[in-house]
């Protein structure tokens, strides 16, 4: 590579430019960055599954048009992130092939089960709050289409937040089964929550170069903190128990202090092993295969629209 055109990518990067798609990047950059939006990706689209398993059970009307909206919300961060991906080169077809083959990662978080109805309430407070966390800073990203995606992203995911708090709402608040079955939630999510953050920064191999190169703007272990502090208060309000006996406040830090996360459990799940991992990923294969004729019914009705309108 050119080192008089990596120094002025560096240079604009610096600056705080964003880099555009017909734009010189170097290689790793555009490797990097294909990895991470289409990993992003594939986390959307395996994502509607947990929350896809209660919308035939949702308590109530509300409740289930809720949440269908919800999860289409996902479906369409997918789409805008695969687009994203694509204008780096690489096509859909491949990216998909790379998550049914096992190639590629999605997070590790949509590899836990959702048992009970809580659990959805559990998603969007946890899940969705963390998603939030790390993407508002994505906001920023130094890669113009992948930046602009995360703004309606961001906003939607904060709609997605609050209803899943307001479902725990009404749980804590309600009967004591309901409550239980609150807490059951919280004990179950929180750590899994956690691991979405990633590795710790001294494990993390990509942190150090992203952060120079300003696809991320902040370190993973420094978004768990702020994700342990914002939601700390949120869980008290509630009247529910964090599951961590090490979580306390601490003056000096001005932060949590908080229990280490069981990171053997998580390159556990990172390795395909997740409680429900075999049946994330035979649901999603099975999709692509069962709507093949949707595909090419399109493509053809594309091909047809074209030839008309060339004639
Ligand atoms: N799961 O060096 P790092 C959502 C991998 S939100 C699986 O630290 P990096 C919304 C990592 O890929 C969830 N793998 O990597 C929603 C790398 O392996 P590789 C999606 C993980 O990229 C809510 C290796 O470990 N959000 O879907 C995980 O600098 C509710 C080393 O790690 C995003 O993807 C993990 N948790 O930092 C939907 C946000 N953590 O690829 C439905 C964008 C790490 O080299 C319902 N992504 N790995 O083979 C990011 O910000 C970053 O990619 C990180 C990882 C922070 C996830």
């Amino acid at each position: 590579e050119d080192p008089a055109l990596l120094e002025a990518f560096e240079a604009r990067v610096a600056a705080d430019e964003f880099i555009e798609p017909k734009d010189w990047m170097p290689e790793a950059y555009r490797k990097t960055l294909v990895r991470q939006i289409s990993q992003h990706a594939h986390s959307e689209i395996v994502g509607m599954l947990p929350e896809g398993n209660w919308i035939t059970r949702a308590p109530s009307l509300r409740r289930k048009a809720i949440l269908l909206a919800k999860v289409q919300d996902e479906a369409g961060h997918g789409l805008y992130l695969y687009c994203a991906a694509e204008t780096l080169g690489t096509s859909r077809e491949e990216m998909i092939e790379a998550l049914h083959s096992g190639k590629a990662k999605y997070s590790t978080i949509f590899n836990y089960p959702t048992l009970t109805w809580a659990d959805i309430g559990a998603i969007g407070w946890l899940v969705d709050g963390a998603a939030i966390m790390n993407q508002v800073p994505l906001q920023r990203t130094s890669y113009g289409p992948y930046a602009r995606a995360m703004v309606r992203v961001c906003k939607e995911e904060s709609f997605h937040q609050r209803q899943g708090y307001e479902i725990m709402i009404a749980l804590a608040n309600g009967t004591a089964a309901q409550k239980r079955m609150a807490q059951d939630a919280l004990n179950r999510w929180w750590w899994p929550s956690l691991m979405m953050f990633g590795p710790p920064d001294d494990n993390s191999p990509n942190t150090e170069r992203s952060m120079r190169w300003r696809i991320k703007r902040e370190t993973n272990d420094e978004l768990r903190q702020k994700f342990v502090d914002i939601t700390k208060p949120q869980a008290d309000f509630l009247g529910l128990t964090v599951p961590d006996p090490e979580l306390k406040w601490n003056d000096e830090k001005g932060g949590h202090d908080f229990g280490e996360v069981d990171w053997d459990e998580f390159y556990a799940v990172v390795r395909g092993e997740g409680p429900v991992a075999k049946e994330r990923i035979t649901a999603r294969r099975e999709a692509w295969e069962n709507n093949t004729w949707v595909r090419e019914a399109a493509a053809a009705h594309a091909a047809k629209k074209q030839a008309r309108e060339a004639a």
